[in-house]
């Protein structure tokens, strides 16, 4: 059966890109979103997320009739979910657990449209087992129609997982070129959604069951994790013995089997830093390094405020006149990642706001992607020439535009070694 219409659930990061694009191969495409202002955004041809070469997709989309957006699921022969899986509100918690309530609520909402012959995917990022769970939460809302389960080929609906493993920033060329981990509940699930994202994908369609495809997507994650962390004990270490960290790190990734990644001031974003926890979570026992990586990388920023406060000791040592509010500290990028306006859980944002919690007006911040103050609470954002007359520098993102000046006079702590 050829999919002629596609409804996308969740027209968020992943879901609105996932929608443009298959409209742009001819596909009829729903979105739908709880979220009206987005709704009413997308209905004119516009986006109210960041992402390169988005804009002109959804607005050709839109304009050819063929992508539009409502509140409510209408009938389709294919439906995604690609809603956020948030962890738990428990603040008691020492492993965060995922919590399901928005694939939950998607499945409720979808579940009085569905017919017989369409298939369900499963987008979202998703701790193992979720898929079946879109079974359980289908078919007790629709005891009329036949749902896949493992070992039997009697189904009216087609289940798969299919996870999204797009790079933000990346996200339209990405979704063309990378290959998918296609997981159904049974065979059968898997070939229609091969079937499916045919239509655009060129990378390979690989399948496996829903769990495996489940672990894989945590997996890739988690597996960025661990090398990152392991970037970042090593820079603690070379602070400590008088080693240049970047200099260690590039002489012995030219072992050919060494592949370490860069240190930073932690990890940030809303993937890396969150889904390894999905797995800490199914097996607290036995994922002992990967609950390790989490905490050495969520241990960083703090680290990075030492270094800082020493450099205050120090620089108030040097000038014996001067108080800590005769200080300007400059810290140098706010997202969560080089040369892009992300702020969500950066670790560079939380290390400024704490540390103009703590230095007050001394402390100031420079962040080329964010043009106003008024889109960042807790810093003193200043203009770029402003940060070059401070006299501690912290550099917390490599943005293109602190990779081309030159190292500033005064003190430096330098989160990413990139002023030698
Ligand atoms: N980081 C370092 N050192 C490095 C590389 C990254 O400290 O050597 C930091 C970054 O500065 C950032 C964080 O890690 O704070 C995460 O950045 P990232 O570029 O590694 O990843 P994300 O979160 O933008 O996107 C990841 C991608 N996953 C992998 O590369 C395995 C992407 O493909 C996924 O689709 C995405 O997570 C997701 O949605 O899960």
């Amino acid at each position: 059966m050829a999919f002629e219409t596609i409804s996308v659930i969740g027209l968020g990061y992943i879901g609105l890109p996932t929608a443009a694009m298959f409209a742009a191969h001819g596909k009829k495409v729903v979105g739908v979103d709880v979220n009206q202002h987005a709704v009413d955004t997308i209905n004119r041809g516009e986006i109210h997320i960041v992402e390169p070469d988005l804009d002109a997709l959804v607005a050709q989309g839109v304009a050819k009739g063929r992508l539009k957006a409502v509140t409510t699921p209408e009938p389709a022969d294919a439906f995604l979910i690609a809603v956020p899986t948030p962890f738990e509100e428990d603040e008691s918690a020492t492993v965060p657990k995922p919590d399901l309530k928005f694939i939950r609520a998607a499945c409720t909402a979808l579940a009085p449209v569905l017919k017989k012959g369409d298939l369900v995917i499963l987008e979202s990022t998703s701790p193992v087992g979720a898929t079946e769970k879109v079974v359980e939460w289908l078919s007790e809302a629709r005891s009329d129609l036949t749902f896949p389960s493992e070992g039997s080929a009697k189904m009216d609906v087609y289940v798969a997982h299919c996870p999204e493993r797009v790079l933000p920033g990346h996200v339209v060329r990405e979704l063309i070129e990378n290959d998918r981990v296609i997981g159904g509940i049974t065979p059968e699930c898997s070939a229609k959604a091969v079937e499916l994202y045919q239509s655009f994908v060129k990378g390979e369609c690989v399948v496996t069951n829903a769990r495996t495809a489940e672990m894989a997507k945590l997996t890739e994650n988690a597996s960025r994790d661990v090398s990152i962390a392991f970037a970042n004990e090593l820079s603690i270490i070379c602070d400590e013995t008088d080693i240049d960290v970047w200099e260690l790190i590039a002489l012995a990734n030219r072992h050919p089997r060494v592949n370490i990644l860069q240190p930073g001031p932690g990890v940030g974003g809303h993937c890396i830093a969150v889904d390894p926890w999905f797995i800490v979570s199914r097996s607290p026992a036995s994922a002992r390094l990967i609950k390790t990586a989490r905490e050495v990388n969520d241990s960083k920023p703090a680290w990075v405020i030492e270094k800082v406060k020493l450099a205050v000791v120090d620089f108030l040592g040097e000038n014996s006149t001067k108080s800590i509010s005769d200080i300007k500290i400059a810290c140098y990028g706010l997202a969560f990642k080089p040369d892009i306006d992300d702020l969500r859980e950066s670790p560079a944002l939380n290390i400024a706001r704490e540390l103009t919690a703590l230095y007050k007006s001394s402390v100031i911040s420079v962040e080329p992607n964010v043009e106003t103050q008024s889109v960042v609470s807790g810093v003193n954002l200043v203009a770029f020439n402003e940060a070059e007359l401070a006299n501690i520098h912290v550099l917390l993102v490599d943005h293109k535009e602190f990779k081309s000046m030159s190292k500033p006079n005064g003190l430096i702590v330098d989160t990413k070694g990139i002023w030698k």
